[in-house]
C-alpha cells in the first residue's frame, strides 16, 4: 500500500484529471486509523476545491458574458447616436429650428447657446444656408448663439480679409440687410477684441468690411464694368476712423488681397442627395418586380430616413425609385419564380395603389404604380437583415 503522500499525490492527479478512475472512493484496508482520518480529509478538501473552481469557472462565464453583452451595447448605442446625430442635421437642412430641437429632444445637444455655436461651427454636414438662417434669425436666444459662434472664430494677427474669408466660409450670408447688419456687426466685434489697436473703434471695422464686400463685387462680377483702382478704395474710405484716415498701408493690403483673390461664397451642400444617401441605415443589392409588367430588375437599394431607394448602379446619383415607408407593412412571401422574397404592402388597403415615385426611361419622374412591392433578396440571411435587423425595414 502507497504512503499518505502518495496517496496525496493520486488524489490530485484525479483532480486534475477527472476523468482518471476515482481512486479516491476506494478505501485502501492496510491503512492506519490515522491515516484513514487524514485521507478522509484530504478528499473532503479535494472536494470542496472542486466545488470552488467550478464556483470561479461560472463566475468567469458570467463576467465574460457581461463582457460581451456590454460591448455589443455599447456598439448599438454608437450606432443609434449616429443615426439619429445624421438624421438631426438632415432636419437641420430642411427647417433648422426644428433639427435643432430635435436634436435637443434626444438628448445628442445641449440647449445652451454655446453647445448649438458649437454644433453650427463644426459644421459637419449642415447646409451652409441653413446656418446663415438660424444664426440670422432674430430673437434674443439666436442672437446669443450668433455671438457665440462668432466668439468661436479665432481673427488674431490675421487683417480684415483675411478674417472676413474665415467667417463669410463658415455660413452663407442670408440676403436680408437687417440679418447681414447683425452678422456683420458681431463680426466686427469680434475682430477688434482680437485685435486691439487696429481700429479706433469696431463700427470702423463694422464699415470697412461693408467696403471691403463691396470691393469684391466689384473687382469679380463680370457685370461691373468700371473696376475701382487702390485710389478709389482708399478715397471711399476717408475719414471712417473715428473721423480720421486709416494707414494707406492697410487698405493697400486689404485692396490687393481681395483684387488677387476673391471672397469664396460657399455652395449649399449637405441637403442633397448624395448627402442624404451618405450613412444609410442598409443598402444591398435586391431584385424588384415591376408593378404593372412584372419583370424583375436587380436593383441597388438604400435604406434611410424611412425611405427606400433603388438605384440601378451603386454609383448613380440620384434614385430610379423612392418609396417612402410610412404606413406600410412588411411581410415575408413564397414566389414561384425568385426565392427570398418578401413584400411591402398597405395593411388593410390590398388595391390602394402605394405612395411612391419613379423614374421613367425618358427620365420623367411619375408616380409609382403598386399596390405591393415584391422584392427577392440574394440569400435568405440578406432578407431577414432587411426584414428584421434592428437597422433595417422597420415598420
Ligand atoms: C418595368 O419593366 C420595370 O420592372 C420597372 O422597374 C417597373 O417600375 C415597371 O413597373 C416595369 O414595367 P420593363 O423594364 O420590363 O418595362 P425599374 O423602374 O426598377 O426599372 P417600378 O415602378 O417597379 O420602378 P410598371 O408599374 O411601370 O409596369
Amino acid at each position: 500500500m502507497g504512503t499518505v503522500s502518495e496517496l496525496c499525490a493520486s488524489s490530485f492527479q484525479t483532480f486534475l484529471c477527472p476523468t482518471a478512475r476515482p481512486a479516491a472512493t476506494q478505501v485502501p484496508h492496510d491503512l492506519s486509523p490515522n491515516e484513514k482520518q487524514e485521507l478522509e480529509s484530504i478528499r473532503r478538501r479535494k472536494q470542496e476545491l472542486l466545488q470552488d473552481i467550478q464556483r470561479l469557472k461560472d463566475e468567469i462565464e458570467e463576467v465574460t458574458n457581461e463582457i460581451d453583452n456590454l460591448g455589443i451595447t455599447k456598439e448599438r448605442k454608437s450606432m443609434q447616436r449616429n443615426k439619429q446625430v445624421s438624421m438631426g442635421r438632415k432636419k437641420f437642412n430642411m427647417d433648422p429650428k426644428k433639427g435643432i430641437r430635435f436634436l435637443i429632444d434626444s438628448g445628442l445637444l445641449k440647449n445652451t447657446s454655446d453647445d448649438i455655436a458649437q454644433f453650427l461651427y463644426k459644421g459637419e454636414g449642415l447646409n451652409k444656408t441653413a446656418i446663415g438662417d438660424y444664426l440670422g434669425e432674430r430673437n434674443d436666444f439666436n442672437l446669443e448663439v450668433l455671438h457665440a459662434f462668432v466668439e468661436l472664430h479665432e481673427f488674431t494677427d490675421l487683417n480684415l480679409v483675411q478674417a472676413l474669408r474665415q467667417f463669410l466660409w463658415s455660413f452663407r450670408l442670408p440676403g436680408e440687410a437687417q440679418k447681414i447688419d447683425r452678422m456683420m456687426e458681431a463680426f466686427a466685434q469680434r475682430y477688434c477684441h482680437c485685435n486691439p489697436g487696429v481700429f479706433q473703434h469696431s463700427d470702423t471695422c463694422y464699415v470697412l468690411s461693408f467696403a471691403v464686400i463691396m470691393l469684391n463685387t466689384s473687382l469679380h462680377n463680370p457685370n461691373v464694368k468700371d473696376k475701382p483702382s487702390h485710389q478709389r478704395f482708399s478715397a471711399m474710405n476717408r475719414g471712417i476712423n473715428d473721423g480720421g484716415d486709416l494707414p494707406e498701408d492697410l487698405l493697400r493690403n486689404l485692396y490687393e488681397g481681395i483684387k488677387n483673390e476673391p471672397f469664396k461664397i460657399p455652395e449649399d451642400d449637405g441637403n442633397d442627395l448624395t448627402h442624404t444617401f451618405f450613412n444609410p441605415d442598409r443598402e444591398g443589392w435586391l431584385l424588384k418586380r415591376g408593378g404593372r409588367v412584372k419583370t424583375w430588375k436587380r436593383r441597388w437599394f438604400i435604406l434611410t430616413d424611412n425611405c427606400l431607394y433603388y438605384f440601378e448602379f451603386t454609383t448613380d446619383k440620384e434614385p430610379r425609385g423612392i418609396i417612402p415607408l410610412e404606413n406600410l407593412s412588411i411581410r415575408e412571401v413564397d414566389d414561384s419564380k425568385k426565392p427570398n422574397c418578401f413584400e411591402l404592402f398597405i395593411p388593410d388597403h390590398r388595391d390602394q395603389v402605394i405612395k411612391a415615385c419613379k423614374t421613367e426611361a425618358d427620365g420623367r419622374v411619375v408616380e409609382g404604380n403598386h399596390t405591393f412591392y415584391r422584392i427577392s433578396a440574394p440569400t435568405a440571411e440578406e432578407k431577414e437583415e432587411w426584414i428584421t435587423n434592428p437597422f433595417a425595414i422597420k415598420l
